[in-house]
């Protein structure tokens, strides 16, 4: 289904869209095999991950961030800088969430995209590619696809991020969302980038992890997406990009919040709107 909304004006509508083709699944496949060997001896962990420089020493950086995909995200904002760049597993067999366990039933927004967060312009936008099979009880990925100022309406729409390996999506951090307890035996294996305007304050962009990766890049297109000098500046990159029309993802399942938690939820989103006009956050 294509929308008639350009991409950016979905991600600002209804907040998520579907990227599922954009990297080949032959592809996804053998940044498997090589991300194998990192992940190896980690079923143990709650949470394990394959860090920006370990993508950048296999090469998976460069394939993620081919010049269609660049396209892209210099469509969106002209200036990206990345925020996230890692592949992540989550253990299986799990009741919970993995993350964000003390929220009603693990929804959230990222906090650190609040203060900023503006109605009509997506700002703070993640990927996911699943590097796994993902169903419903395998802790798939669940949005609201409603603006978030208003909280969320208990037993309203939720979208699922469930499919085969390479199934991804293109979302915006400042709605809800939330990790749905991965009940099923496999660890839950994603891809995640987030990238916002280089000009927003970036406390993630200087991290080892980012200026490590520099050593296995030559490419100016893939450094300039990781170079900590960019932040607070407002130079386009070298990428330039069409806004492509955005693929809509329906929603497939309903959030299962009760009426309090719903009512909580919605305190808790007026309590930071109040907050983020006075700028304390
Ligand atoms: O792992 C997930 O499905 C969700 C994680 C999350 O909340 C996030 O990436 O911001
Ligand atoms: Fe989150």
């Amino acid at each position: 289904m294509t929308s008639t909304l350009a991409l950016t004006d979905l991600l600002a509508n209804q907040g998520i869209a579907d990227l599922t083709g954009l990297w080949p699944v032959e592809m996804v496949e053998d940044w498997n095999r090589r991300l194998d060997p990192i992940f190896a001896g980690t079923d143990g962990e709650r949470r394990s991950y394959a860090s920006a420089d370990s993508l950048a020493e296999t090469g998976i950086f460069a394939e993620l961030f081919s010049e269609p995909v660049r396209q892209v995200i210099a469509g969106i904002h002209p200036t990206a800088l990345l925020y996230h760049c890692h592949s992540y597993e989550i253990a299986a067999n799990q009741g919970r969430p993995h993350i964000h366990r003390d929220k009603p039933l693990g929804w959230h927004r990222d906090t650190e995209t609040i203060g900023a967060y503006t109605v009509d312009f997506p700002s703070f936008i993640s990927i996911f590619i699943l590097l796994s099979p993902v169903g419903s009880g395998d802790g798939a990925f669940e949005f609201y696809p409603h603006r978030p100022n208003n909280g969320m309406r208990p037993g309203g729409d939720a979208v699922e991020l469930v499919g085969p390996v390479g199934t991804a999506a293109m979302w915006n951090r400042s709605y809800f969302h939330r990790a749905s307890p991965n009940r099923g035996a496999l660890r839950r294996r994603v891809l995640k980038v987030s990238f916002q305007p280089a000009g927003l304050p970036n406390d993630r962009i200087g991290l080892p992890e980012f200026s490590d990766a520099r050593a296995h890049l030559t490419d100016p297109a893939l450094l300039a997406l990781i170079d900590e000098s960019r932040v607070g500046t407002t130079s386009p990159l070298q990428d330039r990009g069409e806004i492509p029309a955005g693929t809509p993802l329906p929603p497939t399942t309903k959030n299962q919040l009760s009426r309090a938690q719903a009512t909580y939820i919605r305190a808790q989103t007026v309590g930071f709107r109040v907050l983020a006009a006075a700028g304390v956050v």
